[in-house]
């Protein structure tokens, strides 16, 4: 009924009222010092229907100091359990207002409503998930003889920033923030420009949920101006970022300055394989909705098709014969196919395919944008496939981040082992096939930060994430993800 209600105020006023729109810093509500904002867009209408403040270089100082200041005399000897309390009241108040984060979050991205509301309940999950592990951080004790006893205090970083892409606003904030603070570590959120608003209303939940001033922090507001600022600030001690390639380069020198940790989520290029013995109907859903949930714009997306010979037609026709299912649409319309999140996205992907085509690969559905049928406005790109596609092809080798599946055909088991591990990308992987052997050899040798069998976005926040290689450095998610957040000191007494 929520949903409803908040559908057509959107539809008829063009927004939806309450909409936070300042920064939070030190557990104040304040506008960026310079009076700027910035406009968030609907992709489904091409719409503006929100601003933000937009920080700069004085803004990111107060917030990082606000997160100093509240880790030093504050949230570092909290007591654990009680920040376990804090987490766990945030994912039911959280999950009490789970329609509206779905409403403005499927606005703010493109993305279906069904999808937006996933997110939501994924991100109550990893807040309810790192609520118990807050006073389950512990150390060792390490025997020495002679008189001389040793043990390790595990203990929290300090400040760290969050500097989040576009596609997961809510659940890349939650997934980073709630092990910081687990972990007794402050924060420092920098949203993307084009979906500033969950991490804004997200300070609204803490704030209910009791977390003291400073602890968490949003500053929204350009990569250039507000991110670089906030990473290159001597005084945060690790960086939690999702993105391109290119701006975690520049996000780790901004790391490599102040010497601080890095964790690095950055793109992918992920194979699935389908040998010739696999269920094609399973192989045929798991490759749809592994390219086409989200239109394609997730890291791990499975952008590559890697098929034995044998089955190339048949699975083809499948997945084919599938995307006629998906129904593109504004994303509070029911559809299962949202839009691409900005008009330069979406002409990035187009580029991709007309320059394909150009090139004489086939094209077997797709490869034009498309207009939201109800409306005529938004960014929309037809789900698209491409057949056949040679090993060195920009299509196999470069992250389009869009719904374009490219079709490797292979010869062998052996063969699909080298395919998949062709390109600089190592993020995540999938395998279809009914002979285990098969599977756990090709889970050997694909290099990856994760591989499916049989499935593809199988797994929760309980299962450490992130690639290899250019996909990145380091695991968010799981009991590992706490480990970016706290440093060890071994403490050594004599007793003799
Ligand atoms: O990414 P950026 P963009 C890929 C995808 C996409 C491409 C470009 O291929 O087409 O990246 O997207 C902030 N210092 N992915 O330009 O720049 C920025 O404000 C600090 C893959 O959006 O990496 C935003 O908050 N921060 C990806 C965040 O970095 C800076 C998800 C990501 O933006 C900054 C998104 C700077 N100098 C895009 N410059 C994934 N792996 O999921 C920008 N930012």
């Amino acid at each position: 009924v929520q949903i409803d209600a908040l559908t057509e105020e959107y539809f008829s006023s063009g927004t939806v009222r309450g909409l936070p729109n300042k920064l939070f810093i030190d557990g104040n509500w304040i506008s960026a010092i310079s009076g700027e904002e910035i406009e968030t867009i609907d992709p489904g209408l091409g719409n503006v229907f929100a601003k933000v403040s937009a920080a700069q270089t004085e803004d990111v100082e107060l917030a990082v100091n606000a997160a100093s200041k509240a880790f030093k005399e504050v949230w570092k000897d909290f007591k654990p359990s009680k920040r376990g309390e804090i987490l766990a009241k945030a994912a039911d108040l959280l999950e009490q207002q789970s329609d509206l984060f779905a409403v403005v979050e499927a606005l703010d991205t493109g993305k279906p409503l069904a999808e937006a509301q996933g997110d939501v309940s994924s991100s109550v999950g990893a807040l309810r998930y790192y609520a118990g592990c807050a006073d389950k951080i512990q150390g060792d004790s390490f025997p020495l003889g002679d008189g001389v006893f040793s043990f390790s205090s595990v203990e929290a970083v300090g400040v760290t920033a969050h500097i989040i892409p576009w596609n997961y606003p809510l659940a890349t904030t939650i997934r980073g923030v709630a092990p910081a603070l687990a972990a007794g570590c402050t924060a420092v959120v920098k949203p993307a420009e084009q979906t500033p608003l969950s991490a804004l209303m997200l300070a609204k939940i803490f704030e209910e949920a009791g977390l003291p001033a400073g602890v968490y922090n949003v500053i929204t507001g350009t990569g250039k101006n507000a991110g670089s600022p906030l990473v290159d600030h001597p005084k945060v001690q690790h960086i939690t970022f999702t993105g391109s390639v290119g701006t975690g380069t520049l996000v780790m020198q901004a790391a490599a300055r102040n010497i601080s940790s890095v964790t690095l989520e950055l793109g992918g290029k992920s194979p699935i394989v389908a040998l010739a013995d696999c269920d094609l109907e399973k192989t045929a859903e798991g490759v749809l909705w592994a390219i086409f949930y989200n239109a394609g714009q997730i890291c791990s997306a499975g952008s590559r098709l890697i098929v034995e010979r044998s089955i190339h037609r048949k699975l083809v026709e499948k997945v084919v014969e599938k995307t006629t299912q998906l129904q593109a649409g504004h994303g509070l319309r029911n559809t299962n196919y949202g839009a691409i999140n900005s008009k330069e996205q979406l002409d990035k992907i187009d580029s991709f395919v007309q320059r394909a085509k150009s090139r004489g690969i086939k094209c077997l559905c797709g490869g034009h944008p498309i207009s939201n049928e109800a409306t005529g406005k938004g960014w929309f790109y037809a789900p698209t496939i491409m057949d056949d596609v040679p090993m060195g092809d920009e299509l196999v080798q470069e992250e389009i981040f869009g719904p374009v599946l490219s079709v490797q055909v292979v010869d062998s088991v052996e063969q699909a082992g080298e395919a998949a591990n062709c390109t600089d990308f190592a993020l995540a992987a999938g395998v279809y096939t009914q002979d285990i052997t098969h599977a756990l050899k090709l889970a050997h040798e694909i290099d990856s930060g994760q591989v499916t069998i049989n499935d593809y976005w199988a797994g929760g926040i309980e299962v450490p994430f992130g690639g290899n290689r250019k996909s990145g450095i380091g695991r968010e998610k799981g009991l590992e993800a706490l480990s970016n957040y706290c440093t060890t000191k071994s403490i050594t007494m004599s007793f003799s």
